[in-house]
């Protein structure tokens, strides 16, 4: 697997060229490549760039959204293969969501995959969840750990409530809440007094093993 393959990967979702980038899902799946790195090297690099030009008013709306719809197809393909390894025994259980008003819903998938397929029982809300309903599942599966994805700062404040609910609700002690999203820092973790972030999804699998003495 080397570093140009992953440029090829990455040019592939640039230049919004579905066809060579489903190519190359295929390619790694059929020589069993590290499909974890394939994503975050290779696409989610990808998909990022596309965010940058967009921001820097080299690309629009529709090219942003052509270049998630081909990031989506190519996880659509790689995903099933990332799961094959699942244990069978649970390890843990998460729920996780992207929070209300947030339709970001790329990065919290691969998480939940990840999470999965290193044996933790996870419970994917989708994207666009109100706190309230998160919590309301977190209880309901009996979760052991809460994770709350946010892409845009003006969501991230709904992170924040699900903290203050399971105040409310006298079940901080219950959950570990932990959060993820490309603008969450420590310092937001720290301010809501949650239990944890990752930047990407070994690193999650990392901190929720870590946070349930695993
Ligand atoms: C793809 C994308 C979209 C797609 C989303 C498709 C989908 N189904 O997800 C579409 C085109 C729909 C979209 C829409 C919008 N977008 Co957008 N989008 C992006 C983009 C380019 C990439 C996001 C992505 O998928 N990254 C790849 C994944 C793999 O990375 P990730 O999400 O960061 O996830 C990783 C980690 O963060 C972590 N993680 C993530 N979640 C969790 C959860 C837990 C619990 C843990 C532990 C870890 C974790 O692990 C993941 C795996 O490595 C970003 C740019 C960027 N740099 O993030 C802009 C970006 C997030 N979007 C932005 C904006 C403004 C919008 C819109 C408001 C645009 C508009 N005017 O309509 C709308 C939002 C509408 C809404 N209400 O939500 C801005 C946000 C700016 C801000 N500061 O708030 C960004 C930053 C672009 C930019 N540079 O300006 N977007």
């Amino acid at each position: 697997m080397s570093d140009e393959f992953f440029k090829e990967i990455v040019d592939s979702i640039v230049n919004l060229e579905e066809e060579k980038a489903l190519e190359y899902a295929n390619r790694a799946i059929k020589e069993k490549m590290n499909l974890l790195d394939v994503i975050e090297r290779g696409f989610a690099a990808g998909i990022r760039k596309v965010g940058e030009l967009w921001e820097e008013g080299d690309f629009f709306l529709p090219e942003l959204m052509r270049g998630s719809q081909i990031m989506q197809n190519c996880l659509d393909l790689l995903i099933p293969h990332l799961q094959k390894g699942t244990e069978k025994i649970s390890l843990g259980i998460v729920v996780i969501a992207t929070i209300e008003g947030d339709i970001h819903s790329i990065g919290k998938t691969i998480v939940a995959t990840i999470l999965r397929a290193y044996g933790f029982e996870v419970h994917d809300l989708g994207a666009d969840v109100p706190a309230e309903k998160i919590v309301e599942e977190a209880i309901e599966k009996e979760a052991d750990i809460i994770g709350v994805s946010a892409l845009l700062t003006t969501t991230m404040i709904g992170q924040k409530r699900i903290i203050e609910l399971l105040k409310e609700k006298n079940l901080t002690n219950k959950f570990k809440v932990i959060f993820g999203g490309a603008p969450v820092t420590k310092a937001w973790v720290k301010d809501c007094n949650a239990d944890g972030f990752a930047e990407n999804a070994i690193e999650a699998v990392r901190l929720v093993k870590s946070l349930l003495h695993k």
